[in-house]
Parts: structure tokens; C-alpha cells; sequence
């Protein structure tokens, strides 16, 4: 008797479409702000005239909606900001969305298992605090798997500085992976600098051509490297769980849970709903005739678009039976006396 009192508690309620049904699909574009990378300018195209209002309402034609296409958000730091036309539902229990990529395990990759192009990105969620539709709350990052690695550089920043003119990249016969080294130059604030490098197969500006300013500065937390050199190629391999353009989308690990949300000090959010996401690159590596390491993005999904919140007491009461901890640096989400890790498996009683 107990245990059935205590589904009733935390169950989430499925609406019937009585009105007009929520897109799964993200809506709307905010903010696009690639790094210098190999396919900025082209996913999508720039073209002259174009401010940022104008790149967002393009990259809505690419990831929107199901439409099929893809955005790079170049290198380190990068980032694009969307919503959807509902609050995406915390459903207890439940992966909430996924951020689409075009993450791959490669079979040719030989003696590389597990491996292949994966270039996860960081995801960020936040909720429409102050009520005016726009995305300037406060934001909360999902921890995935290497949050709490000793690797990962929390509080990092880069500054990346317009190339000037003289900067062309020229076929060249001799060798076909020639590539400029010395094309846009960035620093960090851990005193350590280099260049996005200009390969022959990209001949277009790397540095986002709508930018107003001749700098451009990303903070967030960069990743570990996650390349090897195996059998003459690079090899990119995935991290646990937690990201975009991490593992292939159609893989359980490639799934979000709102549980991950995280606020700036690292205590849990314990969001019920969201409304805005912000996805951003999160590795900061230059990989030879490869070029630097991007999080491409195809679409973003609510997986249970008709989930609403149980506005009663119930709802409330089943925040008091989960509670989210952190303990030894480690995410656990408490039920009675139950412990579970953010992919809900558990881990031990106490
Ligand atoms: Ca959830
Ligand atoms: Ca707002
Ligand atoms: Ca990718």
C-alpha cells in the first residue's frame, strides 16, 4: 500500500492534445556565436549584409523543426542558444531531450574500438526566470561525465582576434595538406596561446564575418583532449554520457536528463522545467589536416513533449522524496534511502 502511494506522488501527468500539440522539435534561435573553425561562414552561409539576427533565422532553417540540416559552432567555446514552444518537462526517472549531432563510431578506424568522430559539446539549461521570453537567466550546465574529472578546466576562457586580409589560403601543389599556421590567433587565461590553423579544403574566412567586434572572448569549462593518433588518422573518442555531438544520436548515451542541471558552485539545480538551452564546444584541440575540433549541430528533441508538471501538492510532496546530492564530488539523487547516479543507476543503500 505504501508503494503504491508513492508512484502516485511522483507521477507526471500526460496530457490528452486537447489543443494544438507541443513540437518536440527546438522552435527558435537566439544567439549563434561560433568560434573561428573550418566551416564557419558555410554552416550556414554567410552572406554579406547578414547581421546576427539574420544567421540565427538561418541556422532556425537548418536545426529547426526537423529540418535536417546542421550548424558547426567552431572551435573552443562557440555556442548557440534555442528554445522550443513548451518548458521542456524534468520527467522523473526519464532522459528529457537530446542534442542532435553528427557524432560516429568509425569501423575503419582499425584498432580503434569505440572510437571515431566524436567532438562532444556542453549543454546548458535555464528557465525563463524573469518571464520575458528571452533567454538572460541564469544558466545551469548539465554534468556530464567529466565534470567532475581532475582534467576538465572549470572557469576557462579564450580570446580569439580577427585575422587580417593578408591571410589567403593558397593551393599548393607540392603537398595537398598544406595549411596556414599562423591564421587566428588566440589566447587563454591560463597564459598559453597558438592559432586556429586555414586548411586547403576551406578556403573561406574562419572568423564569423557578422561579428561586430575584432575580438571575440568564450568562457565555460574545456574538456580533457579525447583524440589518438591510431593507424596514420586521428581517432576521437566519446566521454561516458552528458554532451552533444558526443555519441551518435541514436544511442542512449547521447540523451539529457534535466537532473544533471547544475548551478555555478556545483550544487544541483533540481529544475522541474526549462525553456532555453545553450550548447557550446567544448574541446579546444588542432588536429592536423582535420583541423581544430568542432560540435556540429543538427536539431534538439523534447523527448516527451506532452509531459506537463502535477502543479498540486503531490508534485511538491515527490520533491521531498528525491533529493540531489553532491557527495565526494560525485551527483547522486536520493529516494528514501536509496541512492542513485544521474543516469538512474543505483548505487548503493544507506
Ligand atoms: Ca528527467
Ligand atoms: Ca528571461
Ligand atoms: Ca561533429
Amino acid at each position: 500500500m505504501k508503494k503504491i502511494v508513492y508512484i502516485a506522488m511522483i507521477r507526471v501527468v500526460v496530457a490528452l492534445p486537447l489543443v494544438a500539440q507541443n513540437s518536440p522539435y527546438l522552435t527558435r534561435v537566439y544567439e549563434y556565436v561560433p568560434a573561428p573553425g573550418q566551416f564557419v561562414n558555410t554552416l550556414p552561409e554567410y552572406e554579406p549584409g547578414d547581421d546576427m539576427d539574420a544567421m540565427c533565422r538561418k541556422v532556425e532553417e537548418q536545426i529547426a523543426a526537423n529540418n535536417g540540416g546542421m550548424i558547426t559552432l567552431g572551435g573552443w567555446g562557440g555556442y548557440v542558444v534555442f528554445g522550443f514552444d513548451h518548458p521542456v518537462v524534468n520527467v522523473a526517472g526519464e532522459y528529457d531531450l537530446i542534442v542532435e549531432g553528427n557524432a560516429f563510431y568509425s569501423s575503419s578506424k582499425q584498432g580503434a574500438a569505440g572510437g571515431g568522430s566524436c567532438e562532444p559539446g556542453i549543454v546548458l539549461v535555464s528557465v525563463d526566470q524573469n518571464g520575458n521570453g528571452k533567454p538572460d537567466d541564469e544558466w545551469y550546465e548539465l554534468a556530464g561525465s567529466e565534470y567532475t574529472n581532475p582534467l576538465t578546466v572549470h572557469g576557462y576562457s579564450v580570446t580569439y582576434e580577427r585575422p587580417d586580409d593578408s591571410h589567403v589560403a593558397t593551393p599548393d601543389k607540392d603537398t595537398k595538406y598544406r595549411t596556414d599556421t599562423t591564421y587566428i590567433r588566440w589566447t587563454d587565461n591560463r597564459g598559453a596561446s597558438g592559432y586556429v590553423e586555414k586548411n586547403s579544403f576551406h578556403k573561406q574566412p574562419y572568423y564569423p564575418e557578422w561579428a561586430e567586434t575584432d575580438a571575440l572572448t568564450f568562457s565555460g569549462a574545456r574538456l580533457p583532449d579525447n583524440y589518438a593518433w591510431k593507424n596514420n588518422q586521428y581517432v576521437l573518442y566519446p566521454y561516458a554520457y552528458g554532451y552533444a555531438d558526443n555519441h551518435p544520436d541514436t544511442t542512449p548515451e547521447a540523451q539529457l536528463n534535466i537532473d544533471w542541471a547544475v548551478r555555478a558552485d556545483g550544487t544541483p539545480a533540481m529544475l522541474r522545467q526549462i525553456d532555453f538551452v545553450k550548447v557550446y564546444t567544448a574541446l579546444h584541440q588542432q588536429l592536423g589536416s582535420i583541423g581544430e575540433t568542432s560540435t556540429e549541430i543538427k536539431g534538439a528533441r523534447d523527448l516527451h513533449p506532452e509531459a506537463t508538471i502535477e502543479t498540486d501538492v503531490r508534485s511538491q510532496m515527490s520533491e521531498v522524496r528525491y533529493q540531489k546530492v553532491l557527495r565526494n564530488g560525485q551527483l547522486l539523487i536520493m529516494r528514501d534511502t536509496e541512492a542513485f547516479n544521474p543516469i538512474g543507476t543505483k548505487i548503493y543503500n544507506y
